[in-house]
């Protein structure tokens, strides 16, 4: 009895809650080690973001703290993010945290990113039955997108977040203890190359998100076929060669935003990039309907209340 109580309490205590982090970042394939608080701007732990409002959603807690380092990448290149839960190499995260996985990328800027500077670059939901989490489970953590090939060289910062729908059939505004779970995080790239697209997106996370989006208020436990990605669909970078000819309204849902400030208050020379012109969209991707639905299943206890 007593043992049983013991290991039930032991139980209870070591559940930090699945949640994830970021370890490190690769290029076209090679390590470029641990960037935690080097290249990474780490959250002091792993824990979610769920209020659309705060700050914090946009590169995370202490998401305003540059760091010393960047990663180094010519444009083109293929990018891994590597993910873990409590130790590199792990569970990465739980398997009840189904969700997709979403990239931006910004001019950098040392302030917290919370402005309308972001541009969608890659974006995975749910397609042919599984969700980008089930995959990043399944790559032990590593997720990969490519840098625009045209992409004008300076320092940039990159968001990637993971949503994790578990409780998200329950608005975060209406029912605090619910709620979609995002874990953002953002990495300080210095990208080079001869190119001169910029991005231009100005997507404002903070209002671009709201909590009646349907891929934001989503019940992962009711029949369904597809699943619409949050925020704007993937743009091509202005100037970009490949963007075609006929600019596209930028279809951001943070239209009423303000104006794109680049933050003036960098301390750090940020890099001279060609002029933007109007960007151009491309088609969303990933937004592919799965035939094979999935069954309704009971809602599972959470796993995970704490935020
Ligand atoms: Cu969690």
């Amino acid at each position: 009895m007593r043992f049983i109580t013991a290991a039930l309490a032991l139980a209870a205590s070591s559940c930090v809650c699945a949640h994830t982090t970021m370890f490190s970042v690769s290029v076209d394939g090679a390590d470029q080690g641990d960037g935690r608080n080097v290249y990474i701007r780490s959250p002091p732990n792993n824990s979610p973001v769920k209020d659309l409002a705060s700050p914090d959603l946009v590169c995370n807690v202490d998401g305003g703290k540059a760091v010393t380092s960047f990663v180094k990448a010519a444009a083109g290149s293929t990018l891994t993010f590597e993910w873990f839960h409590d130790n590199r190499g792990d569970d990465i995260i739980d398997g009840t945290h189904k969700g997709p996985i979403i990239t931006y990328i910004a001019p950098f800027t040392t302030g917290n990113g919370a402005q309308a500077i972001w541009t969608k670059i890659a974006e995975a939901g749910f397609a042919g039955g599984k969700w980008a989490v089930d995959t990043l489970i399944a790559n032990r953590g590593k997720n990969d997108f490519v840098l625009p090939a045209d992409l004008a060289a300076g320092q940039y910062l990159i968001r990637q977040e993971i949503i994790a729908l578990h409780e998200a059939d329950a608005a975060f505004n209406v029912n605090a203890a619910r709620g979609a779970q995002f874990y953002p995080s953002c990495v300080q790239v210095e990208v080079a190359g001869s190119g001169t697209a910029v991005p231009s997106q100005n997507f404002n996370v903070n209002t671009g998100y709201t909590f009646g989006d349907p891929g934001i208020l989503f019940n992962l436990y009711a029949a369904f076929t597809s699943y619409p990605i949050p925020g704007p669909a993937i743009a091509a970078l202005a100037g970009s060669a490949s963007g075609g000819a006929a600019p596209a309204p930028v279809p951001t849902t943070s239209a009423a935003a303000a104006a794109p400030t680049t933050t003036a208050a960098a301390a750090t020379t940020t890099a001279v990039r060609a002029p933007a012109t109007t960007m151009v969209t491309s088609v969303r991707q990933g937004t592919t309907t799965a035939a094979a639905s999935t069954k309704a299943s009971a809602r599972p206890v959470s796993p995970c209340r704490a935020s």
